[in-house]
């Protein structure tokens, strides 16, 4: 078969539905990629949009109610990495979630709805987002703790929910929850490690099952959850194949597009321009800093398809062109963008098997030599690597959970 390489792009003569659509992608995108110009990040209408997202939902979106404490997460992380004033939300926030909670433990989707891992994990970080006393508070810790044994398995791993499936993203929830309160013990963190280990795929990638198709979502939840088990140098090279992994971790980026995709043979997304991105932080804290003398991926590149293709010229940010702007990808491409503009390292050393691991990061702003230029005007805040919040609410939220232990 005639194997063609045109602008650096190899094309084989090979017709399918994905050659089609990966075409059709580089179609949509090109006239975004080629202005002269890249637009600047257009912050005040994103916070607009995103404060919609806050009112009342319009009816047609009545599914949502399922997700609100996800909706609040996406809007205000969204917003604060903007640099969006998000305290007056706060008060709204709190009496929301207090309903969306199960007496037996965790958060619901909305009032009265069973307790979910998921929404849980979006009400946790929603409340660490607001921050202060009032809205730690609400949490019945005590109650949380039992809820996320009752959903432990066997095998190491977590069901989302009673009578719900296990997954890698199931286990990163608990995990970071868990973290958050303080309320780890060995119990809880037993054969979480080993399990993760399962969930990697003849590509190097990771999967949320042991066995099924290695994901980027996934793969931020494996990996994340790992750092939250140990420090990343101890923990990733001790469960991973870390090479396998770092090669399915770079094919993620595309050109001409420079965004990146989820799997082998998919598109390009905006979402995963956190849940690939996002990796690389936790990826590069395992490398030794003499070792680590190029980047690993294109953080230039990944800032332009953001700003040239994620960008809804009314507000909100999206998948890619064509395509709708939505509060989760808004939260997902600003954190993907701030993933590219600062550089993480880890300070922490055999901290232990206590949860405390991803409270040890550090940050900076990046550098010319790290492949990136940021503008003033695209600049975002910095974001953890870890818990997926402005930096400084996670430890806020932990800082109070030690001091208050549970009675
Ligand atoms: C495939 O969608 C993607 C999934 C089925 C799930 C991805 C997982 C996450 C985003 C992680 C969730 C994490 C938490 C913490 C809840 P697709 O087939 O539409 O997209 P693709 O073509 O890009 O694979
Ligand atoms: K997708
Ligand atoms: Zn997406």
């Amino acid at each position: 078969m005639a194997v063609e390489i045109t602008d650096g792009r190899i094309k084989d003569g090979l017709v399918t539905l994905t050659s089609e659509q990966q075409d059709e992608t580089e179609r949509a995108c090109e006239p975004y990629l080629s202005l002269s110009q890249m637009p600047l990040l257009d912050r005040e209408n994103h916070l607009d949009w995103l404060q919609g997202g806050l009112d009342e939902l319009p009816d047609y979106m009545v599914m949502l109610d399922a997700s609100r404490p996800w909706i609040m997460y996406w809007t205000l992380n969204a917003m604060a990495l903007l640099g969006g004033d998000i305290s007056i939300y706060r008060d709204r926030l709190i009496s929301s979630l207090r309903s969306c909670q199960h007496p037996d433990g965790g958060f619901g989707g909305g009032d009265g709805q069973l307790a979910h891992l998921a929404p849980t994990y979006a009400a946790i970080n929603a409340l660490a987002i607001v921050g202060g006393e009032e809205a730690y508070e609400i949490v019945d810790r005590k109650a949380m703790y039992s809820w996320l044994m009752s959903l432990k398995q066997e095998d190491g791993s977590f069901l989302m929910l009673y009578g719900g499936e296990n997954d890698s993203r199931a286990m990163y929830c608990a995990l970071s929850i868990a973290s958050l309160l303080n309320l780890t013990t060995p119990e809880l963190t037993r054969g979480c490690a080993e399990w993760l280990s399962r969930c990697q795929t003849y590509e190097g990638g990771l999967a949320g099952v042991p066995g099924a198709e290695a994901h980027g979502g996934y793969a931020f939840c494996v990996l994340a959850s790992l750092c939250l088990l140990g420090p990343p140098s101890e923990v990733l090279p001790k469960y991973l194949n870390f090479s396998n992994l770092v090669r399915w971790l770079s094919a993620r980026q595309y050109s001409p597009e420079g965004g990146l995709s989820g799997r082998t043979n998919k598109l390009v997304d905006g979402c995963y321009s956190w849940w690939v991105g996002g990796c690389w932080a936790l990826v590069e804290a395992a490398i030794p800093a003499s070792k680590l003398q190029r980047p690993l991926w294109d953080r230039g590149e990944l800032q332009k398809y953001i700003l040239a293709c994620c960008q809804h010229k009314n507000g909100g940010l999206r998948d890619k062109p064509e395509k709708w702007p939505d509060h989760y990808h808004s939260c997902y491409v600003l954190s993907g963008l701030s993933a590219a503009q600062y550089k993480y390292t880890y300070r922490g050393v055999g901290i232990g098997m206590d949860l405390g691991n991803a409270f040890a990061w550090a940050a900076e702003g990046t550098r010319k030599e790290d492949g990136i230029e940021v503008r003033k005007e695209d600049k975002v805040k910095m974001v953890h690597p870890v818990f997926v919040v402005p930096w400084g609410c996670a430890e806020q939220m932990r800082k109070w959970a030690l001091a208050n232990p549970i009675q």
